[in-house]
């Protein structure tokens, strides 16, 4: 009885210092009142007929409302002090959710969820009636949406630029095992969040020709069609600053197809509009492979020359909208302008700079290079040969003729650098030309992106290094100057004041709330690995997050869970250097140990694992189905019971990770050393007090430097083995023969064991690890299922294992983005990130939570 007492003493406690903030009565009164004007006047409904969605609705703009004042400002006061603008110019922007970020951002999260209980309302089941905008794949384009995250938080005058696609990455269905894809109609009911700016349309060309005279080169005989903006707003975190992320629609000209509508084919004309609007229609879910498709092209050319007017325009006129010219010179261009390229996706952006500052504008190369040079800079995310874009030369040159001019150009000056500098080097020149000849001539992008920017970087060391030493080792030894590193973060405001309120307010309790834009104060929590009581609320905090996810997967896929076993997850894109495999034959080899010994002593497990598959993919969609056919297996089996079950988390995406990441208690970062560029769900794991079985791979290594080997479970070979085993001839067979359990579960799918309907079924993955296993997953097979041993060793002393989980979140502060964005503005960039905050606009009502509260007070 005294300890309930204690506890609720506590609970009281943390209440008062959470990180949520108070909830002042007359801001509850105000948001009462806002609320009910929407739900009366926008979404016209009463309390009767007014749904859940209604409520969500009304929720979003009463919360957006708050946004206008700041949003306003934010772009008042970037007008007058004119600083140097940054442009992340991204095909992806995997956002998730809205609404409960920004009020997390805005510091309103408390006095909405006590007001909302005024109307009997949740603020937990109006959630999950936001669909994600799920603008992007996977790691490429969540990182654009934690790095938006930061720039506003840091206070840098930074614009996302990006596609508005009409479906995002599919939705995905599990039918008889297998994936299904589903269009993903995320705007089905309106989205609340954007604005459309029709007035700051833009148009873009297509095909056609070059015509030459006497004042330069023209582009002819094109086609156009427009590019429509919608604004998201981007609230950094309580500084009471708005960015914003502009994302292009394609929209057919008035005039579009003027030939029909002039011969009376009216109706063929309008239905011919779609053509052009098709352009912005659907992401392509393709994230590791490379396909040369004309309309991603043109997807790809939309982005660029759409954002690359806008910025001009902006930094030309002193207002939107207003084209009185301000700086009729582009002398201060390179002062005032930064362009990332997320990857290749966008490397069309320095031809058409290229072509704008000379044919529009009238500069001479040299200038113009000058200036690509200095405002490009150029991410390379990946080392897979077949992900690298390189596109036909003959597709380029029907779409967009005059850039390939330009390309040939800025090839034929670079490769003349190269002669320059290693006389008779043919073999070099081949290697290092932007143009490879093949049976077909192509365009590599990361060659012309390395050519054209001043800075290149990698997402981690070890990816850095690896682009240095071999994928770009020829641009290394030309450009050494120009390659950096800058290795990736997540905004801690999402993946764990968001998803995990209660850790973070246990957090808020011990260190103060400091950490949210200060993330390595997060140290200050080594103090307490020894106390007791602060591990057990730690353990209390993931058992509740354990049990929210045993809920929603009871619910959703009507399997039950043991929340006491131990959540041990693998959730990212599948692919076969991910090694999903891997996980899959330990899971088959804990089977068959329970199988041979019913009555031995097991540490239970939940095995999760989630994501999708490219639908092309055929390897790992057939992946999917066998993890689906094991977990049929393996959790219908009375001998097993609840010390092993098996789960695919259908539909992974950034809502759900911020229901299973909290979840976990093991994460599973295992890609084969040297293939994964960084990774960013693993430090999200590490922030959310979760222990990782992982290889020396992309982030992974620096996790273990700040955490220290003995707090890692580490397995597997090192880049340097990797390579040394291939060099030596790496037969997969060897390790079949060596190891009885590795064989044992190698047969067990090549038989049928797991599909006795079709035992042939899984013979390609079967041929693929014993004759191919080009991820070395034999080989590393014996050294994961030791390393997983003591995981389970660890699991059986839930103290120990607690204090490793607080050493994890104490070392993980590292990962935030915000020192990436730190990073980019100073190395990079050239900008500097103002500690000056704006102040909090005057508002006619007012129901702010505590910060902005006492920062009105202030003034
Ligand atoms: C390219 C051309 C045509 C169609 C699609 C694509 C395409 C689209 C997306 C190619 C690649 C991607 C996505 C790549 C990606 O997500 N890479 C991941 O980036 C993360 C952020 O840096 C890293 O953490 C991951 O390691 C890396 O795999």
């Amino acid at each position: 009885m005294a300890s309930k007492i204690k506890e609720q003493v506590e609970a009281e406690k943390r209440r008062q210092i959470s990180i949520r903030g108070i909830a002042p009565l007359e801001g509850v009164v105000h948001f009462r009142q806002d609320f009910n004007r929407h739900v009366h006047y926008t979404i016209i409904k009463d309390r009767v007929s007014a749904t859940k969605r209604d409520y969500y609705t009304a929720l979003a703009y009463t919360v957006k409302d708050h946004l206008v004042g700041r949003w306003l400002r934010t772009h008042q006061y970037y007008y007058e002090i004119d600083p140097k603008r940054v442009y992340y110019l991204s095909m992806e922007f995997y956002m998730g959710r809205t609404l409960t970020n920004t009020m997390v951002n805005i510091g309103t999260l408390f006095p909405c969820q006590e007001g909302l209980r005024h109307f009997g309302l949740e603020l937990e089941d109006l959630e999950p009636c936001e669909v994600d905008a799920a603008l992007g794949n996977g790691g490429l384009g969540r990182l654009a949406a934690c790095f938006l995250d930061s720039m506003a938080t840091l206070g840098l005058a930074a614009y996302g630029y990006g596609i508005r696609y009409d479906y995002g990455i599919f939705e995905q269905k599990i039918e008889g095992g297998w994936q299904k894809e589903e269009p993903d109609e995320w705007l089905r009911y309106g989205n609340p969040w954007e604005l459309p700016r029709p007035e700051y349309v833009l148009p873009v060309k297509f095909y056609g020709r070059v015509e030459q005279s006497e004042q330069g080169s023209k582009w002819v005989d094109y086609q156009l069609v427009h590019a429509m903006p919608y604004d998201t707003p981007i609230p950094g975190y309580l500084n009471n600053t708005v960015n914003i992320l502009r994302l292009w629609s394609a929209k057919a000209p008035t005039s579009f197809n003027l030939k029909f509508f002039n011969n009376g084919e009216y109706l063929q004309a309008v239905h011919d509009r779609n053509l052009a609007e098709n352009i912005t229609r659907v992401l392509y879910p393709n994230d590791s492979m490379f396909e040369g498709r004309e309309l991603r092209l043109k997807q790809e050319y939309l982005l660029v020359s759409a954002s690359l007017q806008d910025l001009i325009r902006r930094y030309q006129t002193d207002r939107p909208g207003n084209f009185k010219l301000v700086r009729p010179t582009f002398d201060e261009f390179t002062d005032k302008v930064a362009i990332q390229l997320n990857d290749t996706h966008p490397a069309l952006a320095i031809p058409e700079l290229m072509r704008i500052l000379m044919d529009d504008e009238g500069l001479s190369w040299e200038t113009a290079w000058d200036i690509v040079n200095k405002t490009c800079a150029y991410t390379n995310h990946t080392v897979l040969p077949e992900a690298l874009e390189r596109w036909p030369l003959s597709m380029l040159e029907r779409l967009l003729p005059r850039h390939v001019e330009i390309i040939y150009i800025i090839n034929h000056n670079f490769l003349e650098d190269v002669e320059k500098r290693w006389p008779g080097d043919a073999d070099r020149k081949r290697r290092m030309s932007l143009i490879e000849e093949g049976h077909e001539k192509v365009v590599n992008m990361a060659r012309l992106c390395i050519v054209a920017s001043h800075a290149i970087n990698g997402v981690s060391k070890i990816h850095s290094e690896i682009l240095k030493k071999s994928v770009f080792k020829d641009f290394y030894e030309m450009f050494p100057e120009r390659f950096q590193n800058k290795t990736n973060g997540i905004t801690p405001r999402r993946w764990l004041i968001l998803c995990n309120t209660d850790l973070s307010d246990l957090i808020t309790s011990k260190i103060g709330e400091d950490f949210a834009t200060n993330l390595e104060l997060l140290r200050g929590l080594e103090q307490y690995v020894e106390s007791e009581s602060f591990l057990r609320n730690l353990i209390r905090v993931k058992q509740a997050n354990k049990q929210k996810l045993a809920d929603y997967i009871e619910q959703e896929f009507n399997i039950v869970v043991n929340p006491a076993s131990m959540f041990d997850i693998q959730v990212k894109r599948i692919h076969e250097y991910k090694r999903q495999l891997l996980n899959c034959l330990h899971i088959i080899t804990l089977y068959n140990q329970i199988k041979a010994h019913p009555e031995g002593n097991f540490v239970p497990r939940t095995v999760m694992i989630g994501g999708k598959a490219a639908p092309s993919y055929y390897i790992a969609k057939l992946v999917i189905k066998l993890i689906n056919n094991i977990a049929k297996v393996v959790n219908n089996d009375p001998e097993v019971g609840d010390r092993l079950k098996v789960v695919f988390l259908e539909n992974y995406r950034v809502s759900l990770a911020e229901l299973v990441i909290p979840a976990a208690d093991l994460s599973e970062q295992i890609s084969l050393a040297g293939t994964e560029a960084s990774g960013t769900g693993n430090m999200k794991f590490m922030l959310n007090g979760a222990l990782t079985i992982g290889t020396l791979d992309g982030a992974n290594v620096e996790m273990v430097e700040e955490v220290g080997e003995e707090n890692f479970f580490l397995f597997g070979m090192t880049v340097e083995e990797v390579e040394e085993l291939r060099k030596e001839g790496y037969i997969p067979r060897k390790y079949y023969d060596e190891n009885a359990d590795l064989q044992q579960a190698v047969d067990q799918i090549n038989s049928g064991f797991f599909s006795p309907e079709d035992p042939s079924l899984f013979r390609e993955i079967y041929n693929n690890l014993m004759f191919t296993d080009r991820y070395c997953l034999m080989k590393d097979y014996a050294s994961y299922i030791a390393v997983q041993r003591k995981v389970s060793d660890l699991y059986r002393k839930p103290l120990q294992w607690a204090a490793m989980c607080l050493r994890n979140i104490a070392a993980s502060g590292k990962f935030s983005s915000d020192r990436t964005i730190r990073e980019y503005a100073r190395d990079i960039w050239g900008v500097d990130p103002s500690a000056f905050k704006l102040p909090a606009p005057q508002e006619s009502s007012t129901w702010l939570g505590r910060s902005d509260y006492n920062k009105t007070q202030m003034e």
